[in-house]
């Protein structure tokens, strides 16, 4: 860990605490956090930092937005959770709502996104078994080289990271992996009769936020339709406004099969994950076959409703397009040497950080942190910078500054 010269006893004392009693599961940034409302965080010491990794896209409406916490703290008051073994007041409105929010026959409600992908895959294998007609135990699933779905057994079979699946094997069969951006590679995986399906992120994020060429989700779209496998879009990240649409696939207006959401469903809450799609699929999985304790349980019903409204009732979406465009712009006017590019869509976007300290980016967090702004990196050398989709012109603007006072002193 860090040495005790450091940080103030307060950080200290809690950073302490973690490292003695806490998996060290994670590397993070030497700051303490005890408070956060709108696209601010507050440190034990009370200092004030700009967020600009959003809980990783989970707090896009802003730490506590008053709205949701409103809708949380009055339902916590009444019932939180029944279980599905019985009925509640609010799933069925709640299922009505975001089914008809996003245009698909049926939801799944489950917890955390990876529970969302493991949701998808099992309804994908259901299907290629019982309705695409796929014998027995042969169904594969494709997957993109440089995915990252989550930390399950199944989504690390998938990765291609070492660091997610070194030593955790051995992994789940029927998974393979192609290349991101490449339609020709996926056509011709297609040609395998045995493939379900092909889940994908829209745009990359862990592996540094990767934007494939214009038509890719188009041609996902068609070849999935001419081959009779199933679409699966992860929008866990890139969903719910953070690109400056609804949802990243509206870019080219293709509609996934099945549509896996989370994160910001909750508006950084609980955990509240979602898989949509039609009665084709989703009626292949029948009572008792799947589902979660705190699946679609009240208190996330009522919370997941009032994040979805406040989307379209405080225009997140053109929010996050619009600021988004200032925020590459104002970097780019940097014309630093020290950053190679910036990318993204909507605020959903990256550094890449050109320096022969490996451990440039990282050091550039540290000192951006000192400087009032939290981010960091992701995969080495790149850097991404996804505050909340609330922000404002000034706050974009007083950001940038930050960033363009806080490169030159990166030792080099
Ligand atoms: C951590 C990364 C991001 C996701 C996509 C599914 C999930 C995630 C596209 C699973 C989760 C989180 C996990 C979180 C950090 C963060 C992350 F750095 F790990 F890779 F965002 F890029 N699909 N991503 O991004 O959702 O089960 O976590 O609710 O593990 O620390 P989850």
């Amino acid at each position: 860990m860090y040495s005790k010269s450091n940080f103030s006893p307060n950080t200290q004392y809690f950073l302490d605490l973690e490292n003695k009693y806490g998996a060290h599961n994670y590397h993070p940034l030497p700051v303490v956090l005890k408070k956060g409302a709108g696209v601010f965080l507050w440190d034990v010491d009370d200092k004030r930092y700009y967020d600009f990794l959003s809980g990783y896209s989970a707090v896009n409406h802003g730490h506590c937005h008053p709205k949701i916490i409103e809708a949380l703290q009055s339902q916590a008051e009444i019932l939180t959770l029944t279980s599905r073994a019985f009925h509640n007041n609010l799933l069925g409105e709640y299922e009505q709502y975001i089914t008809q929010y996003f245009g698909y026959d049926k939801v799944l409600p489950m917890n955390t996104g990876v529970e969302g992908g493991e949701t998808a895959i099992k309804l994908a294998r259901k299907w290629g078994y019982e309705v695409k007609g796929i014998e027995s135990n042969k169904a594969k699933i494709l997957f993109a080289e440089g995915n990252f779905w989550g930390r399950t057994m199944a989504a690390i079979s998938s990765s291609t990271d070492p660091s997610s699946y070194t030593n955790f094997g051995p992994y789940m069969p029927g998974f393979e992996v192609i290349p991101y951006n490449d339609l020709i590679a996926l056509e011709k995986s297609f040609q395998d009769k045995n493939v379900a399906a092909f889940m994908f992120e829209p745009i990359q994020g862990e592996a540094g936020i990767i934007i494939p060429d214009e038509g890719y989700l188009t041609g996902i779209r068609e070849l999935c339709s001419k081959y009779n496998v199933l679409m699966i879009a992860d929008e866990i990240q890139t969903g719910l406004a953070r690109t400056g649409k609804m949802l990243a696939c509206d870019y080219e207006n293709v509609k996934p099969d099945i549509l896996i959401l989370g994160k910001a469903l909750s508006g950084g809450t609980l955990p509240i994950s979602a898989v949509l799609c039609n009665d084709e699929i989703m009626l292949t999985i029948k009572p008792g076959e799947h589902g979660s304790t705190y699946g679609g349980n009240p208190l996330a019903c009522k919370v997941a409703i009032t994040s979805l409204q406040i989307l379209k009732e405080e225009k997140l979406s053109e929010n996050a397009a619009a600021m988004g465009i200032l925020f590459r712009e104002g970097i780019e006017k940097i014309n630093s040497p020290l950053i190679s590019c910036v990318r993204g869509r909507g605020l959903l976007n990256a550094i890449v950080i050109s320096h022969q300290n490996t451990d440039a980016a990282w050091d550039l967090c540290l000192l951006l942190k000192e400087n009032g702004l939290l981010a960091k990196p992701t995969h080495g050398d790149k850097i991404r910078f996804a505050p909340p989709l609330i922000i404002n012109e000034i706050q974009i603007k007083d950001c940038i500054s930050i960033i363009e006072k806080t490169l030159p002193t990166l030792q080099s």
